[in-house]
């Protein structure tokens, strides 16, 4: 059985083969992933998850909202489990490793303690959580938030797409819904390792992000309600004009976050048109505000302004104007033993690191809510992701992981 020691690594070239058979199911049209949660390419992700998974000796659970909880047993059967997660969905133009490194790079760990012949104390378990993306179905991290106690089961079940279809009658379809009560298992910590998605670790030339917070979010779903008439035909002085008031909405969101820098983000990345006709000026226009901020204050005055500012924009064209909050979760601090367990790693690797604060949201955001948690992040190149061309580099890869599984079995603890 093997001690902590320099052989404490994980198999490189296992997990980054690993990591190109997953990226083959749900191919987008330029290299990456559409492997969009609860569609057949989710489901094939899951079952091959689940494949590789029990071949490493684990059990698999999954709960009523169809994540995955793949059990590696302990020493100890009262010692709450060691939980390391994230997630196989992706954005419809998503990159490879988004997610799905942290989910793989967990199983990795468990394969590198069979090699390496550790057997823990407390159990270890690698979570494949549901919808953590929110690009099909609003809000994002939306299993882990149910898990967290912080959205409703019904609520979560639903939520439509953009074609209609609810989350639970689409979990229904593809056969994933679990027996298990979401949040019914306890953690004793929660880890996970997640690509940057910005580009301050590869421009500081650091290999591991030790992630002491991560910023809070508001989704703000406007509905503007304007006049269909002929874009021809139609006077400029008769026009209500809902595009306007959304084009002028998007332009005042930039504002507001111009006017609170440093440390906040806001933006618009999807909106629909209705009747979505060229030569119609359209009736409704619904489209999100993402706005985020590691700063609680800063992140509910931006809601604020941008809410009342957009009342009098859409007052000033006589265009309606109703918001929902439709994702939210409020600035994270994890856990300072966990993160120093994860600093602690990176140095005993040798490997160069630096705190930093996630931008990207991630269930460690929901489950710091119900237990102690905290992430590790690798550089990805030139900061993209959210983009078909996201790119990792192997070592990049094995070097979080190496890290995770130390993190994980210190923090697992070896059994005699
Ligand atoms: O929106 C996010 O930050 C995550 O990618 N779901
Ligand atoms: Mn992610
Ligand atoms: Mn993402």
């Amino acid at each position: 059985m093997a001690a902590p020691g320099e052989n404490m690594r994980v198999n490189a070239d296992r997990l980054w083969d690993s990591l190109m058979e997953m990226a083959k199911i749900g191919p987008g049209v330029a290299g990456g992933n559409n492997r969009q949660t609860l569609t057949d390419a989710d489901a094939e992700g899951r079952t091959l998850f689940k494949r590789w998974c029990e071949a490493a000796g684990m059990t698999l659970a999954v709960d009523k909202m169809g994540t995955m909880f793949a059990t590696r047993p302990g020493t100890d059967p009262d010692a709450l489990p060691v939980y390391i997660g994230s997630h196989l969905d992706t954005q419809p133009t998503g990159g490879k490793y988004d997610g799905v490194l942290g989910v793989l790079s967990g199983l990795e760990v468990i394969r590198s303690m069979n090699d390496l012949g550790i057997r823990t104390k407390h159990p270890v378990v690698v979570t494949n959580w549901t919808n953590e993306e929110g690009a099909r179905f609003a809000p994002a991290m939306l299993a882990s938030g149910v898990f967290a106690g912080a959205i409703d089961l019904d609520y979560a079940y639903s939520r439509k797409d953009p074609d209609g279809k609810t989350f639970g009658d689409e979990l229904k379809r593809i056969g994933w819904v679990g027996e298990e009560e979401v949040g019914a298992r306890k953690m004793h910590a929660y880890f996970e390792y997640h690509i940057e998605q910005g580009p301050i670790l590869e421009a500081e030339n650091r290999q591991i992000g030790v992630v002491t917070h991560c910023q809070g979010l508001w989704w703000l779903e406007f509905t503007l309600t304007g006049r269909e008439a002929h874009t021809g035909s139609t006077p400029m002085n008769m026009r209500v004009n809902a595009g306007l008031a959304m084009a002028r909405i998007v332009e005042m969101v930039q504002t507001v976050a111009m006017e609170n820098q440093p440390g906040c983000v806001g933006g618009v990345g999807q909106m629909f048109f209705s009747p979505n006709s060229r030569n119609v000026l359209p009736g409704k226009v619904v489209f999100t505000v993402d706005i985020r901020s590691p700063d609680q204050a800063k992140l509910d005055g931006m809601r604020a302004t941008i809410e009342a500012r957009a009342a009098e924009i859409c007052a000033a064209l006589g265009v309606g104007c109703s918001v929902e909050a439709v994702g939210h979760f409020d600035p994270v601090t994890f856990d300072p033993d966990l993160v120093a367990s994860v600093r602690k790693a990176a140095e005993d690797l040798g490997y160069r690191h630096m705190n930093i604060i996630s931008g990207a949201g991630h269930d460690a955001c929901w489950a710091a809510k119900v237990a102690p948690a905290t992430m590790i992040m690798c550089p990805c190149v030139g900061g993209l992701s959210h983009n078909e061309a996201e790119d990792i580099s192997k070592e990049w890869a094995s070097g979080g992981a190496d890290v995770l599984l130390r993190a994980v079995v210190e923090t697992a603890g070896i059994a005699e």
